[in-house]
């Protein structure tokens, strides 16, 4: 899978990407991530990526020019990617969207900064707009690089079976149950008993009550949308859960 990503700052990448599993993900050539320097679709002296908004007020806004000369030329190589905006006004990044989205072959990612990027951009270059959460960033690289990392380890091969995408927290709806290793006494704080029990079937069952306890706590609309058994909802109506 290629990820295209369109920013001021393309060296904000090389650190994230020369690291774990994005390094291997690359060095395998499962994924290529390839930042793409917005100036250099710039066509004045200054290199101007942004200017003063229409009608006042404060702050920048990304010129729409330097932006399509970018998208025009990224889009003749081929496949053609979905342009995706980073955005706060975007739609919520969730793990939902990253299984859509690595099912694409080509992701062309617009990292905005200033106050937006003009308007002109989003109707007419721009197919989905995605924010990562509702507090404040700097500018859309940092989200990008979330979404590089979401996506790319849900592609076949980029994580080791051992590993596997499909055993994340999230795939199933529901807050990982609490992990222990060694020391089985940690100063004066023992590992739950169950776990060096031995009797697999009641692990199982503590780690899932664990799951469902979690999530009921501090995540309780994550409930809805989880495939719960009859035995999940009887344990979850015993600690007060009352679903809509
Ligand atoms: C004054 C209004 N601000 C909107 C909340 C302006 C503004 C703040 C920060 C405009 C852009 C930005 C830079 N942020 C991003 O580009 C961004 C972002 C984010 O701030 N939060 C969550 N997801 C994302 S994706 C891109």
């Amino acid at each position: 899978m290629l990820f295209d990503i369109v920013t001021i700052f393309p060296e904000f990448f090389a650190s994230p990407l020369g690291e774990g599993v994005l390094h291997r993900a690359i060095g395998g050539g499962l994924v290529k991530v390839r930042p793409v320097d917005l100036r250099e679709y710039t066509t004045d002296r200054h290199r101007t990526t942004d200017d003063r908004p229409y009608g006042g007020g404060e702050g920048m806004v990304m010129k729409p020019e330097p932006i399509a000369g970018a998208l025009t030329a990224l889009q003749q190589e081929v496949p053609p990617g979905r342009v995706i905006l980073l955005s706060p006004r975007g739609r919520l990044f969730r793990q939902e969207v990253a299984r859509e989205l690595a099912a694409e072959p080509r992701l062309i990612l617009v990292c905005g900064r200033y106050e937006g990027v003009d308007e002109r951009i989003r109707e007419h270059w721009v197919d989905l707009e995605l924010s990562v959460g509702d507090y404040v960033l700097s500018g859309g690289e940092v989200a990008a690089l979330a979404v590089v990392d979401a996506v790319s380890r849900l592609l076949p091969g980029v994580l080791g079976c051992a590993a596997s995408s499909a055993r994340d927290s999230f795939s199933d709806g529901l807050l990982e149950h609490p992990q222990y290793t060694r020391p089985s006494v940690f100063g004066p704080w023992p590992v739950p008993e169950v776990l060096l029990s031995g009797d697999h079937a009641r692990i199982a069952r503590w780690r899932r009550e664990q799951s469902l306890r979690l999530t009921l706590e501090r995540r309780p609309e994550l409930l809805a949308g989880a495939p719960l058994t009859g035995s999940d909802v009887a344990y979850l109506r015993g600690l007060g859960w009352e679903a809509e």
